[in-house]
C-alpha cells in the first residue's frame, strides 16, 4: 500500500486511512493508494465490510488543488473511479467522517453506502467557489440523496453544511458521539451481520421525480441567483449538471458533469478563481517575520473615536468576543457612536442573521471612558481619530503613557507615515497601522502596515488578530496611499481624464460595472459623498505640482453643491430615497463645457479605451508598488482589491488579470498612451517593461527582490 493510505483490519472490517496532512487532498498519490486499497479490500476473504476514514484533523479536504492542470503520473486513477469503485462493492462500506469533508472529500463519502459524522463535522461542496462543479459525482448523487431544491442550494452557494443539517437533509445518515471509526466499524460489522441491503445514492431516484421534466424549477433559480452570482460561470453551470440530474439516466448525468468540470477547469475563471484560494493563504507568511514569531496575547482592546469608522472597529472586536473599551473626548459623542452601533447590530438581528440574546452579549462587551487612564488593560489599542497628523501624534503621545508598555498601539490611518506616528512615542516597535476599510464592521480588509521600526511580533499579532476578528489582512509598506488607494488613484484619475476628453461618468461606470466591480468609480463618489476629497484638493491646491495633468471635473461637480447621494445629487442625480443613479443632463452639459475651456475637441471614446485606460494605469501603479518592495507579492496586491475594492475574484485581483491579458499587451498600451498623454501616472513601471521584455508575468515572480521593505520613494 502506499504511505498516503493505510489499512488496518479490525475483526474482518477493513479501516482504510487517508494518510495526508494537512487536509487528506485527494492527489495522486492518495487515489493511487486508495483505489489498490479499495481493489485489496473487496477482494480479500478476510474482510467482510470496509470504513474509509481520514488522519489528522480532518476526513478531507476534497481533491488536491495544487495538482490541477498538472498531468497525472501514468496508471493514476481519476477520482470518479475510484468513487465508483467504493459504490459498487458488495461489501458494505461506511465512512467515517470528522472535521471536514469537502469537495471531493464528500463525493467520497457520498459514494459510500452509509455515512456517519463526528458531531461538529462540517461539510460542503465548495467548487463553486473554485470556479468549478464538483468533478466526481456529486452534482448526480447529492440531489438524488436530498431531492432537488436541497441540492441546488447546498451545491449553488458552496456553502458549509453542520453535521446536524446534514443529517436532517439526508447527508450524513448519522451524527455520532465519541469515536467516529469505532462506531463506524460497529455499523459496519452490524451490516454484515444483519445482510442490510446495500444502498447506493447513484441508484436512488425517488427524491428526483418531481422536479423531473420541470424546466420552471431551473429557469427560476438562475433568475433568483443572478445578482448573486453575476459575471460567474460555475453557479450556472452547478444548476446546469442538477439539471442533468433530475433529467438524466445517471450514467448521462454524470458524463455531462465531467465534461462541464473539464471545461470550467481550464477556464480562466477558475484559474483566477483557484489563484485566489491560494493567494488568501500566503498572505498571512510574511518573508521576515518567521511562522513561529511569539505572538502578545490579546484578551482585551481599546479603540480610539466611536465615529463611523472607530465605532465599526469596536464592533468587530465584540463580534469576535474580545472586551473592547472606545475612548471619546466626550460623553456625548460616545453615546452618539454607541448609539449606530446598536442600531447595525439591530439591522443585522431584523434580517434574522443574529439573535438578540447575541446582540446583547455583543454589545455587553463594548465598554465607554473619557479617560486614557481607562486603557491602561488593553492589550491592543486602535486609534480611529480625525485623519490629522498632528491630532494623531498627540492621542499616540498619551497612548504611550497610559498603555502598559507591552500594549500595540495601531492607527487606522489610510494616508499618513506611520513612522511619523510612532515617533510621537517610546515604544516604536509595538506601533503599526491597521487601515480598516468602510464600513469597517462590514469590508473583510485590513492594510496593516508596517513601519521601518515595527517588530516581528507586532506584525505577527496584528496579522493573527485580523484573522481573529474575521477580516483579512495584508501586511503594507508606508507609501501615499498605501497600496489600495494608491493604486485606486492612478486608475480615477484617468477616468476624469476621459471625460474631459469625450466620454461621460454613465459610460464610464458601466464599462467598469461591466468588468465586474461592483459599482463605477462616480456612482462609488456619490455613495461615499464628493465634498471630503474635494476639501483635500482644495488644501493640497497650493503644492500641486504644475507639470502635472489636473483635471477640475470633479471640484466643478462639487462646486454646484453635489455631493452624492446625501444631497440627491454628484455625479448622477437620485430621486429621493433612492440609491439608483440616473445619468443627468446639468453633468453631463458641465463636462462638455470643461472640455471646451480646456481646449478638447470631445471625441467618442470606446468602451475598450475607458477599460484599458482605467485598469492598466491601476495594474502599473501595483507594479511600482511592488518594485519599490511594499507588498512582497503580487498576490497579496490581488488580495487587498478583492476584499478591499470588490475587485471580482473570478477576475484573480487585477495583477492576476493582468497576466491573463498580457504583461506585454498592458506595456504596450501603457507606453502609447504614455506617448500620447505623457501623464506621470501613464509611464510604464520599470518592472512591467522588463517582463514584457522577458515574455514573463507577475505570477512568476517570486517574493519581491527588494525586500525588507523600507518607505518606498513619493511616485511623484
Ligand atoms: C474538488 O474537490 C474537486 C472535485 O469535486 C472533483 C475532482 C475530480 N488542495 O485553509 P488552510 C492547503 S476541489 C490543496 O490554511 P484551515 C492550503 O493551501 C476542492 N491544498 O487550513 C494550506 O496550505 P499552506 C474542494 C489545500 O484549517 C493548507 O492546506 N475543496 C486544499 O484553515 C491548510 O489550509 C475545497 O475547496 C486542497 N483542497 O482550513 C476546500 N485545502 O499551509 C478547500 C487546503 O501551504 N480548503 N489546502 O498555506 C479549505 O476550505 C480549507 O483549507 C479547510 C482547512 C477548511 C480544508
Amino acid at each position: 500500500m502506499s504511505d498516503a493510505v493505510t489499512v488496518t483490519n479490525r475483526d474482518g472490517v477493513a479501516v482504510i486511512t487517508l494518510q495526508s496532512p494537512p487536509v487528506n487532498g485527494l492527489g495522486f498519490a492518495v487515489r493511487t493508494g486508495l483505489q489498490a486499497a479499495i481493489e485489496a479490500a473487496t477482494s480479500d476473504d478476510a474482510v467482510d465490510a470496509l470504513v474509509v476514514t481520514g488522519s489528522g484533523k480532518m476526513f478531507s479536504g476534497g481533491a488536491d488543488i495544487s495538482e490541477f492542470g498538472q498531468p497525472p503520473p501514468p496508471g493514476t486513477p481519476h477520482l470518479p473511479t475510484v468513487i465508483d469503485t467504493i459504490e459498487a462493492s458488495e461489501k458494505p462500506v461506511v465512512a467515517a467522517i470528522h472535521g471536514f469533508a469537502l469537495g471531493g472529500g464528500l463525493e467520497l463519502a457520498l459514494g459510500c453506502h452509509v455515512r456517519l459524522a463526528a458531531a461538529g463535522t462540517r461539510v460542503a461542496l465548495p467548487e463553486v467557489t473554485l470556479g468549478i462543479v464538483p468533478g466526481a459525482g456529486g452534482t448526480q448523487r447529492l440531489p438524488r440523496l436530498i431531492g432537488i431544491p436541497a441540492a441546488l442550494d447546498v451545491i449553488v452557494s458552496g456553502n458549509m453544511v453542520p453535521a446536524t443539517r446534514a443529517r436532517t437533509l439526508g447527508i450524513l445518515d448519522d451524527v455520532v458521539d465519541g469515536d467516529v471509526v469505532e462506531a463506524a466499524v460497529r455499523r459496519a460489522r452490524q451490516m454484515v451481520r444483519e445482510g442490510t441491503p446495500i444502498r447506493r445514492a447513484s441508484a436512488l431516484e425517488d427524491r428526483l421525480a418531481e422536479t423531473r421534466g420541470k424546466p420552471e424549477i431551473f429557469a427560476e433559480f438562475r433568475q433568483t441567483m443572478s445578482r448573486r452570482a453575476r459575471g460567474f460561470e460555475a453557479p450556472y453551470a452547478c444548476v446546469d449538471c442538477i439539471e442533468a440530474a433530475a433529467n438524466l439516466p445517471y450514467a448521462e448525468g454524470t458524463a455531462r458533469e465531467r465534461e462541464i468540470f473539464v471545461r470550467l477547469l481550464a477556464s480562466d475563471q477558475s484559474k483566477a478563481q483557484r489563484h485566489a484560494f491560494f493567494a488568501e493563504r500566503q498572505v498571512a507568511k510574511i518573508p521576515d517575520v518567521p511562522k513561529d514569531t511569539p505572538l502578545l496575547p490579546v484578551k482585551t482592546a481599546a479603540v480610539i473615536g466611536c465615529g463611523t469608522m472607530g465605532g465599526g472597529i469596536a464592533m468587530n472586536f465584540a463580534s469576535a468576543g474580545i472586551p473592547v473599551t472606545v475612548f471619546e473626548v466626550s460623553q456625548e459623542a460616545l453615546d452618539k457612536g454607541l448609539a449606530i452601533i446598536a442600531k447595525n447590530y439591530a439591522a443585522t438581528v431584523a434580517k434574522g442573521r443574529l439573535s438578540q440574546e447575541e446582540m446583547d452579549t455583543r454589545l455587553g462587551l463594548i465598554s465607554t471612558t473619557v479617560s486614557y487612564d481607562d486603557l491602561a488593560d488593553a492589550d491592543v489599542v486602535i486609534e480611529a481619530v480625525f485623519e490629522d497628523m498632528d491630532l494623531k501624534k498627540e492621542v499616540f503621545g498619551k497612548l504611550d503613557t497610559a498603555c502598559k508598555p507591552d500594549a500595540i498601539l495601531a492607527s487606522n490611518t489610510s494616508t499618513l507615515d506611520v513612522d511619523e506616528i510612532a515617533s510621537a512615542t517610546r515604544r516604536p516597535d509595538k506601533v503599526i497601522g491597521t487601515h480598516f476599510f468602510s464600513p469597517a464592521n462590514v469590508m473583510k480588509l485590513m492594510e496593516n502596515v508596517r513601519g521601518a521600526a515595527s517588530s516581528a511580533q507586532t506584525i505577527a499579532t496584528i496579522m493573527k488578530l485580523s484573522k481573529t476578528i474575521g477580516k483579512v489582512g495584508v501586511l503594507v509598506g508606508i507609501c501615499d496611499g498605501f497600496v489600495g488607494n494608491r493604486m485606486l488613484y492612478a486608475y480615477r484619475r484617468q477616468a476624469d481624464f476621459l471625460l474631459e476628453e469625450g466620454a461621460l461618468p454613465h459610460q464610464i461606470d458601466t464599462v467598469i460595472y461591466d468588468f465586474g466591480m461592483p459599482m463605477g468609480p462616480y456612482a462609488m463618489g456619490d455613495l461615499a459623498g464628493l465634498d471630503v476629497g474635494w476639501r483635500i484638493r482644495q488644501r493640497q491646491a497650493a503644492t500641486r505640482p504644475a507639470h502635472l495633468r489636473y483635471s477640475t471635473v470633479a471640484d466643478r461637480i462639487c462646486e454646484l453643491g453635489r455631493f452624492g447621494q446625501k444631497t440627491n445629487a454628484g455625479w448622477f442625480r437620485y430621486e429621493p430615497g433612492s440609491r439608483t443613479p440616473i445619468p443627468d443632463p446639468v453633468v453631463n452639459d458641465l463636462v462638455s463645457q470643461i472640455s471646451a475651456e480646456n481646449g478638447f475637441t470631445r471625441r467618442q471614446v470606446s468602451d475598450q479605451e475607458i477599460l484599458e485606460r482605467c485598469m492598466y494605469p491601476l495594474v502599473n501603479e501595483g507594479a511600482k508598488i511592488l518594485e519599490e518592495g511594499l507588498a512582497p507579492r503580487a498576490s497579496d496586491i490581488d488580495v487587498v482589491w478583492m476584499y478591499g475594492y470588490g475587485f471580482p475574484r473570478y477576475r484573480g485581483g487585477p495583477m492576476f488579470w493582468a497576466d491573463l491579458v498580457g504583461v506585454k499587451t498592458i506595456y504596450d498600451v501603457m507606453s502609447r498612451l504614455h506617448d500620447e498623454h505623457g501623464d506621470y501616472w501613464l509611464e510604464p513601471a520599470p518592472l512591467l517593461k522588463r517582463l514584457a521584455e522577458q515574455g514573463k508575468g507577475f505570477g512568476d515572480l517570486d517574493v519581491v527582490a527588494s525586500f525588507p521593505w523600507g518607505s518606498g520613494p513619493s511616485p511623484v
